[in-house]
């Protein structure tokens, strides 16, 4: 399977995040990226297929806002990353914003995705990792892997968060029903739910979102991904939340990934987009599930077992000395191994 991953990739190196109360040490370090390369040995640089595929996603204005974000923080005087601190909660419209800070706010939802000097850089390449992914598979291949760095399933139209800025999975999908695709599903296994791509397609019927994840009660992104959200308008019925609880081990992931599997095989989807966080790892430093490294194979193997085209998205997954093997291991029940 082709691996696409562009070096530009490294140059977001986000500092700190907001947690419990203080500053910590960012989880979602260059070295994630490093660490799957140094398992799988060698990459792809992806073509760039410019904005369009992204644009058809993203709201104009958030892409604008993203490219420029870091450097108009810098012209207003701040050093290091832009980082917001207020955001427009209630009767949010849509104004006219000069302000960095007032920008940073409308287009996020939390203080944990900081805008660095190459965040940009490294989020559009991310994307066109995914597009040459999707658009290997548009052209017959059987997988390909999109090496994402940053991540992309919480990042909605016009909003980054999450440690995400464009969604990948979301542009990966959208650009294979722009080549010919009819119904495409996403599957969504990172441990945090993947509530920019579900928000996203939740009025649509021709993108199926399911997602495995932590119980929202207990675990971020705290406000979506209760099973009880099911889609809306002509996309009702095509959203499917299957949240467990913390601790969940191989046995309970399985049988959630069966039901995922049954309702996907009942809708009969022309293509499959993985988004695969390997932060379900039971020695993920923020999370809080318990599979390990040789149980990846299994999921690969079930997921491959639906006998469709896939494009593999990488989200989260941050115990680094284990990363590239559960990457590995994903991979190759994928291919069939
Ligand atoms: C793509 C993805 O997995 N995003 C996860 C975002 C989770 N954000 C909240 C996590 C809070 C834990 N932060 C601990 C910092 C330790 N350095
Ligand atoms: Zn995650």
């Amino acid at each position: 399977m082709k691996t696409y991953f562009d070096r530009r990739q490294l140059t977001h190196r986000p500092e700190r995040e907001l947690h419990n109360g203080d500053w910590h040490p960012h989880a979602e370090t260059p070295d994630r990226a490093e660490a799957i390369l140094a398992v799988l040995g060698e990459a792809t640089q992806p073509e760039d297929f410019g904005t369009d595929p992204i644009a058809a996603i993203h709201n104009p204005a958030y892409v604008d806002f993203l490219r420029s974000a870091h450097s108009e923080w810098r012209d207003s005087g701040r050093p290091g990353d832009a980082v917001a601190y207020t955001w427009p909660v209630v009767r949010r419209r849509e104004i006219a914003m000069d302000r960095i800070d007032a920008k940073l706010g409308r287009y996020s939802y939390d203080a944990g995705t900081p805008i660095g000097e190459g965040t940009w850089s490294a989020a559009y390449w991310s994307a066109q990792c995914a597009i040459a992914a999707a658009a290997d598979v548009a052209a017959g291949a059987r997988t390909a892997f999109a090496l994402c760095r940053p991540p992309g399933h919480h990042s909605e139209a016009d909003y980054f968060g999450g440690y995400c800025y464009l969604n990948s999975a979301a542009i990966a999908a959208q650009y294979l029903l722009g080549q010919g695709r009819e119904r495409v599903a996403i599957l969504d296994i990172d441990y945090h739910h993947g509530n920019g791509t579900q928000d996203i397609f939740y009025d649509r019927s021709d993108v199926c979102f399911v997602s495995i994840h932590a119980d929202p009660a207990t675990d971020y992104p705290f406000y979506w991904g209760r099973s009880d959200e099911r889609g809306e308008g002509d996309g009702t019925g095509y959203t499917l939340n299957l949240p467990l609880a913390r601790g969940t081990e191989i046995a309970g992931f399985m049988d959630a990934l069966e039901t995922a599997c049954a309702k996907l095989g009942e809708w009969g989807p022309q293509a499959l987009v993985l988004s695969y966080g390997a932060d379900t790892y039971a020695g993920d430093p923020i999370s809080f599930f318990a599979i390990e490294t040789a149980e990846y194979q299994a999921i690969g193997q079930r997921i491959a077992a639906l006998g469709l085209p896939i494009v593999v998205v990488m989200e989260g997954g941050y115990a680094v000395e284990a990363l590239g093997a559960n990457v590995a291991s994903l991979l190759a029940g994928i291919e069939g191994n």
